[in-house]
């Protein structure tokens, strides 16, 4: 029997490409979300983080919020909407003076051993203090790539920030985004979008591609022969 495979939805149609990490040139991303409520969309739960939660307040340093706008619990911070929609949730973060602080963490299971992950947020300024805050991602403890430097929304707005990741012998992994910036006033930012994707070569795919959870959802796949 032959198997002919027609995938006829590139990246660009499968993925929102304003709102997902992108893989690198040559790799094909999977179908899969694997962080759980990145946008959001959920409010304060799915993740774990060593700040302190405060709806309604975020005038002491190493507290965070989850809502639609910054300004509402901070005097001093912007009037901006989400990355999402512009009009849905986001986290907001007084950054800490404690460096390598866990801003934001989830457990990710699911994990192809062998296989590129790509991982992105996006990520803004919400202070007007020209001292960002520093973000980095890391996988158990580990630090990926180089550290970001988040950019202010009035110069650059939302920006993303991705780093890349080989699993090699883990099954489950913790997903984590450390401040690296302890200077107190203007280390303060929202973060949205959080995305973790395998990224796939073409070779590879075509040898999975009947596991319906790695291939892109709007694709068309002809079996038969
Ligand atoms: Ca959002
Ligand atoms: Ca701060």
């Amino acid at each position: 029997m032959r198997l002919f495979i027609a995938v006829v939805c590139i990246s660009f149609f499968c993925w929102n490409t304003q709102l997902l990490a992108q893989c690198p040139e040559g790799f094909w991303p999977g179908n899969e979300n694997l962080v759980v409520n990145g946008d959001f969309e959920q409010g304060n739960q799915a993740f774990l983080t060593g700040y302190e939660h405060n709806p309604v307040d975020l005038w002491l340093e190493g507290y965070y919020a989850v809502g639609t706008n910054p300004s509402i619990v901070h005097p001093h911070f912007i009037n901006i909407g989400d990355h999402t929609t512009q009009q849905g949730k986001m986290m907001v973060v007084n950054g800490a003076e404690v460096s390598g602080k866990v801003v934001w963490e989830q457990p990710v299971e699911g994990i192809y051993v062998g296989i590129v992950y790509a991982v992105s947020a996006w990520a803004t300024t919400v202070s007007s203090a020209n001292r960002p805050a520093i973000l980095q991602f890391s996988i158990n403890d580990q630090l990926l790539d180089e550290p970001f430097k988040v950019a202010s929304y009035y110069e650059d707005s939302w920006k993303q920030f991705t780093a890349y990741w080989t699993a090699e012998d883990v099954q489950q992994l913790t997903l984590s985004i450390v401040n690296q910036n302890t200077v107190q006033g203007g280390n303060d930012f929202v973060l949205d979008d959080i995305s973790f994707v395998p990224c796939f070569q073409y070779a590879w795919q075509e040898h999975h591609v009947l596991d319906e959870s790695i291939v892109c959802a709007d694709a068309s796949i002809l079996l038969g022969h």
